[in-house]
């Protein structure tokens, strides 16, 4: 059921190696508490010096930034057994590897990379990434928020809205209008005065994750804090890229907890005399999930395989996000059904991750944006 098309058989020793190693972790430390901790709505911050030892905050980055150099498969089957776990779980290290830490390898000074990546991979130091507003989400170009020059500094005011980790975060990536009007990407260390973080507590999906809203009211940073490459909207949203990536992985795993934990209920539930896995509905579901999840699986590695050939372009990472987030969603909210009442508890996992997976539909871009994205690339007309 996990491996129905037998796609382990081409899996690399890397591959292999790392997920079993996310895979004992989470088992160990996150399966038996996830439920509790997502009804908390707490974000459990003991984990993250061990998210830093295993590996997974950045783990594509060269080693002299704190990397491993892994491979884009590699890191795939990576976010699919956090996401296993939990998707806010799979939240953290996509928004502190794939949107924090890749801006300022991307686009920062030699100095920035080697002050700030090192530290974030071992999870000493904690990124956020704010681009969405309470009026700018799915087109960030309407963003408000002001970088003011003046002198050899920078004068940022504006709110930032759904920032993930923004309350965690020592840092926070902002991006940002100049005095021209073009985006550009600041450092904003977190304790700077002028900067506030506040909790999003009303959250009924990804509890387990910190959801913030900024608030920077003139906070001055000096000119060294900008990252000099990143000009103009493409630098914010090719860090969406990667962390589109990693959820395009990461979904399979939610998923697959849903499907594997449905399976093994309907083996022992018992209804009219006999497991509800021998009626004819039951298995219809079940197949109809597995069918979505493989479809999932084979969507996922061939755009690995386009990513380790530098053949990768953005619209092909918008059509599997649509489709991984939405399947599933499906997936999970089928598990849920075949649970019957017990699928609205949180001893089970079904519904945490389909609540979950509300917001994995939804944010790196909702299913709307990225179906207008392929739209666009497909038919070469702008249809926002
Ligand atoms: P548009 O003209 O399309 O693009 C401006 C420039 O950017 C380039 N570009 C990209 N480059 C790399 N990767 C991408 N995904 C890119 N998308 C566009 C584009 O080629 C262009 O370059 P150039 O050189 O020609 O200037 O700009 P637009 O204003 O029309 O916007 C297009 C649109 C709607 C697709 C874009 O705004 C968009 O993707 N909107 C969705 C916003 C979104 O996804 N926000 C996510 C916020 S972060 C988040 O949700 C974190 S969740 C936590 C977690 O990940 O776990
Ligand atoms: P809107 O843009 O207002 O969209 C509302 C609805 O209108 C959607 O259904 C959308 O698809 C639809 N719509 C919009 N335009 C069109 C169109 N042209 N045609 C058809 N339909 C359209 N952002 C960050 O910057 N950093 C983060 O770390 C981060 N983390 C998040 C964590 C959580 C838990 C959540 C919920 C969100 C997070 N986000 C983050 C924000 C997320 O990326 C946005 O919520 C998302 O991009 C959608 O923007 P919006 O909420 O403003 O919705």
């Amino acid at each position: 059921m996990e491996d129905f098309y037998r796609l382990k058989d081409t899996w690399t020793e890397e591959e292999v190696d790392v997920a079993d190693t996310v895979r004992r972790f989470v088992d160990r430390e996150v399966m038996p508490h996830a439920g509790e901790w997502w009804q908390a709505g707490e974000f459990p911050r003991h984990l993250i010096p061990q998210l830093g030892t295993l590996g997974v905050l950045g783990p594509t980055l060269p080693e002299a930034y704190g990397g491993s150099g892994l491979s884009p498969l590699a890191y795939g089957v990576m976010m699919q057994e956090l996401e296993r776990g939990d998707s806010g779980l799979r939240s953290f290290a996509s928004v502190q590897g794939g949107l924090a830490m890749y801006a300022i390898y991307r686009y920062g000074t030699e100095e920035q990379k080697r002050t700030y990546l090192p530290r974030m991979a071992r999870g000493e130091l904690i990124g956020c990434f704010g681009l969405t507003e309470p009026d700018a989400g799915s087109d960030p170009a309407a963003m408000t928020t002001r970088a003011a020059k003046d002198g050899d500094f920078y004068v940022i005011s504006g709110a930032k809205r759904w920032i993930t980790n923004g309350h965690l975060a020592d840092i926070a990536v902002i991006w940002a209008k100049d005095d021209a009007g073009i985006v550009r990407g600041f450092i904003v260390p977190t304790d700077a005065p002028g900067f506030h973080a506040v909790p999003i507590r009303t959250k009924a999906s990804m509890r387990m994750s910190a959801t913030s809203e900024l608030y920077l009211d003139h906070v001055k940073i000096p000119q060294s804090y900008q990252l000099p490459d990143a000009r103009g909207l493409g630098a914010p949203l090719s860090c969406l890229t990667q962390a589109r990536y990693g959820i395009v992985w990461g979904t399979i795993g939610a998923a697959l907890d849903a499907l594997t934990e449905a399976a093994l209920y309907a083996k022992s539930r018992v209804a009219f005399g006999k497991p509800i896995a021998a009626t004819q509905l039951v298995q219809a579901h079940i197949v109809d999930m597995e069918s979505q999840l493989v479809t999932m699986q084979l969507l996922a590695r061939q755009l690995g395989h386009l990513y380790a050939d530098h053949t990768l372009r953005y619209a092909h990472v918008s059509l599997a996000k649509r489709h991984n987030a939405r399947a599933a969603l499906m997936i999970a909210r089928q598990a849920r059904e075949i649970l019957g009442g017990n699928g609205i508890s949180t001893e089970y996992h079904s519904m945490r991750h389909a609540a979950n997976l509300e917001t994995v539909d939804t944010y790196e871009g909702t299913y709307e944006i990225h179906t207008l994205i392929v739209g666009r690339d497909l038919l070469q007309e702008d249809a926002f």
